[in-house]
């Protein structure tokens, strides 16, 4: 069993339902287990910035799943969920990424552990930082506690 960290993202239709849907259905799949659930937080987009605010949460989740396994299951909710690609960094009904896996690091064409920009990311360190400050994050072996930034642009969701 590995303790494993997910991001989730949600910036069309009803986000809260969408990030409450995604953890109702992850704790459901044979090998993934939710023990921690982050406060949701209100953001502004970053990178593609003319979309709307997102809404976004970590989880911890244990889970008895390799990375790729994992992976999968990840990319099937976000279907389930109707996400459709088209614009990078664009709207989603839900994203789910896995930011953490124990203190692996894996670097597979398809999939990067730790997630390869959530170090500059506050939408990720703040929540994470909830369910996680004394985790250390494998590439720099710091904490996420020490990682963490401020960023008044990431406010508690009160929806
Ligand atoms: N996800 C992105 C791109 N930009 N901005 C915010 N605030 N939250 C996100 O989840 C997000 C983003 C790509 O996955
Ligand atoms: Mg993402
Ligand atoms: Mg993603």
């Amino acid at each position: 069993m590995v303790y494993a960290y997910l991001g989730l993202g949600s910036n069309i239709g009803d986000r809260k339902m969408q990030l409450e849907e995604a953890v109702h259905i992850l704790n459901q799949k044979d090998g993934i287990k939710v023990t921690q659930t982050s406060p949701i937080y209100e953001t502004e987009p970053v990178g593609y910035v003319e979309q709307p605010q997102f809404l976004n949460q970590c989880i911890e989740i244990e889970t008895s799943l390799a990375p790729h396994e994992l992976l999968k299951e990840c990319l099937d909710i976000e279907q389930q969920l109707h996400r459709v690609r088209d614009v990078r960094w664009g709207p989603r009904t839900l994203d789910v990424d896995i930011l953490l896996y124990g203190d692996r690091i894996v670097e597979e064409v398809d999939l990067t552990i730790p997630h390869p920009r959530m170090l500059e990311r506050a939408f990720v360190l703040i929540p994470l930082n909830d369910i996680a400050k004394d985790v250390i994050e494998p590439r720099s072996h710091k904490t996420i506690g020490k990682l963490v930034m401020t960023d008044d642009s990431v406010k508690k969701y009160k929806g």
